[in-house]
């Protein structure tokens, strides 16, 4: 028997190759800055140094708009929210040694939530390399295992060509952080910059496409499913596939969870929406997936099955986070998983799937509509619906009033008598949600203001909720706030932030002032690292590990005092304590035409449920 071989043949003419373009000779810094705007650049977050400043100094004479942030973690993180509120690479800028380390965190923020970010960085003159010289540090080498890819420029004539291939590899793909590091006598240097037209990588080819094969399997595996769930990621938000996703959902009515980094992939308010699961998601997303178990109170106690959850899991452009997973061979351990990623580094690393496949979401999403369309699905999942109705019937997000409130000791002098004016800080998430009706972008810190802000915040699109989530970076809220409006000045962006997390990148309510960047931040301020006391409540038996944030030789009142601390700033602020004042003032700070800092203040006795301890099961969930 021959074996016919199909080879495919060219029929329509070779398109002539783009030619690269001659520019006139320049300085190695303007180089760097032609090359930015080349690529669209609208504004970078930089802060001058020895190293950096000559780019500085080529950046006065361009149209791109330099923001000076008051701390370069500041920068890294607001070119970050720019990022992530765009889809375009952010861009922000660093002198060598201490200005370059203290990017460090946003570079590995924006790797762990892949976020297309440029970090460009000066660096010591070539001949003091490896010397000691004064504010060298070798950040190629520091970055390394955060970065998708890095760059240290050793010949002016490489400059243009770098560039494009960084905000090409940055923003292709899986996304994530590039590093420019670019030596100072370089900068300096004259050539006559060739501009590409292309980039080609040997190796690097991220337009990955799912084959039919592998799709039909996923429609058949559906067909026969009886309990279906989408499992959605940060991937469906990066691939802009959120119109596929609905239509693949309503077409099939399978219900979606999404990831903390998916919030917003699908709107939340929708029927089929489970909101997001894991270690502090709704009790519903956790059940339909992992199946309902008798609670128990030990990890060493049998699991006992109530109901069934997903036998067929379709996860889609996320990966398997513990926060998520939990105990991960727990995890959905009677489902079929079916994977799909445009990183195959993510496929079988932290969960076994059965079917795993390499492909842009976008195309697979939309290829398995167009199937659907000429053959529609014939399953009704209408008894699983049924189910998953009553779980979210019976465990919503919900808070209440204890008697608790008292034991904060910040609460005690103006609540005394007026404990009913409590404010809690669900409830303040839950107002601002109905005072922007769901319509705000919202960045948040991290802890557990940023997990109440997930659950009480509905957010129906995708790029309205920016969060660390990857690595958990306090100090994240603020200036990615700045960067998402100065991407947006007209909308409402919002900080839900904790105070531990926004002392730590305060410096920037002058940044916002100064640039004129109105971007909004509520404090929900509870005097403690609210998470980590909750840790200790749980497992150390409320034994306080320097959590609290207050002063302890007056425990009584609130400290600092935010709100002289904004107005040092020129930024107008207030101090909320009870519940009757609370939505005038968040219509004020709404109102604002400037930055405003509105001081919530809340009790830190509230835990933030459902809570899924690290490592533990479904069977180990409080709600
Ligand atoms: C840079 C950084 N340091 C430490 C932590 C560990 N951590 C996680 S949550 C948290 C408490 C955050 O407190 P706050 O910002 O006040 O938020 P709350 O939990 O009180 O809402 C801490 C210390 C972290 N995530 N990031
Ligand atoms: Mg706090």
């Amino acid at each position: 028997m021959s074996t016919k071989i199909a080879i495919a043949r060219r029929t329509t003419p070779k398109k002539p190759a783009p030619r690269p373009e001659l520019g006139q000779v320049m300085q190695g810094r303007d180089i760097l800055v032609r090359a930015l705007e080349r690529e669209g650049v609208e504004c970078v977050f930089a802060y001058p140094g020895g190293a950096s400043m000559e780019i500085h100094q080529a950046l006065t004479h361009s149209a791109i708009r330099t923001i000076l942030p008051r701390h370069e973690q500041g920068g890294a993180f607001a070119a970050g929210g720019y990022a992530r509120a765009t889809g375009r690479p952010g861009v922000c800028m660093a002198t060598s040694g201490p200005g370059a380390t203290n990017l460090l965190t946003g570079i590995a923020d924006a790797y762990m939530d892949s976020v297309p970010l440029i970090a460009i960085t000066g660096q010591v003159p070539q001949a003091m390399i490896g010397k000691g010289a004064f504010q060298e540090t070798d950040f190629f080498g520091v970055t390394l295992p955060v970065v998708k890819h890095s760059y240290l420029i050793t010949d002016v004539n490489d400059i243009a060509r770098i560039v494009k291939e960084a905000f090409h590899i940055a923003g292709t793909g899986r996304p994530g952080p590039v590093v420019i590091d670019f030596p100072k006598n370089l900068q300096q240097a004259r050539t006559q910059p060739v501009w590409p037209a292309e980039v080609h990588l040997r190796g690097y080819d991220p337009d990955k496409r799912a084959d039919d094969l592998a799709l039909n399997e996923i429609i058949g595996l559906i067909e026969k499913a009886e309990r279906p769930v989408l499992y959605c990621g940060g991937g469906i938000i990066t691939g802009n596939a959120s119109a596929e996703l609905r239509q693949f959902a309503e077409a099939t009515q399978i219900p979606v969870t999404t990831t903390i980094m998916g919030c917003g992939a699908f709107p939340e308010t929708h029927d089929l929406s489970l909101r997001w699961l894991g270690m502090h998601g709704a009790a519903c997303a956790n059940w339909a997936v992992n199946g309902e178990f008798e609670s128990r109170k030990s990890p060493d106690q049998p699991m006992v099955q109530v109901k069934p959850g997903a036998d067929l899991l379709l996860a889609f452009g996320v990966r398997f986070d513990d926060r998520v997973t939990g105990k991960v061979d727990e995890f959905c351990k009677h489902g079929t998983i079916v994977h799909i990623d445009i990183d195959q580094a993510e496929h079988q690393k932290n969960r076994k799937v059965h079917l795993a496949v390499e492909s842009d979401i976008k195309y697979a999403l939309g290829r398995l509509n167009a199937m659907i369309r000429q053959r529609p699905i014939k399953k009704n999942f209408s008894a699983w619906h049924v189910q998953i109705a009553a779980w979210k019937q019976r465990a919503p997000f919900h808070y209440g009033l204890t008697p608790e409130v008292v034991r904060s000791e910040h609460m005690r002098g103006h609540l005394q008598g007026r404990e009913s004016e409590v404010i809690l800080p669900q409830m303040a998430i839950q107002e601002l949600y109905e005072l922007t009706r769901g319509q705000a972008i919202i960045t948040t810190g991290v802890g557990q203001h940023q997990m109440w802000a997930g659950q009480y915040y509905k957010f129906t699109r995708p790029r309205q909720f920016l969060t660390s989530a990857g690595l958990g970076a306090m100090g994240f809220g603020y200036p990615a706030a700045l960067g998402a409006k100065t991407a947006f000045p007209d909308q409402q962006v919002i900080d839900i932030d904790g105070d531990g997390s926004f002392l730590m990148n305060v410096q920037e309510l002058a940044t916002a002032h100064i640039e004129q960047i109105a971007a909004k931040v509520m404090i929900l301020n509870n005097q403690h690292l609210g998470m980590v006391v909750q840790w200790e409540d749980n497992f150390y038996q409320g034994n306080r590990g320097h959590t609290y944030l207050g002063d302890p030789a007056r425990r009584g009142q609130i400290y600092p005092d935010y709100v002289a601390m904004a107005r040092s700033f020129n930024v107008p602020a207030e101090r909320v304590l009870y519940k009757k004042d609370l939505r005038p003032a968040l219509q004020r700070m709404l109102d604002s035409p400037q930055p405003f800092l509105l001081d919530v203040v809340c009790p830190y006795t509230e835990h933030v449920i459902p809570f899924i301890r690290a490592n533990g099961t479904v069977a180990d969930m409080v709600y």
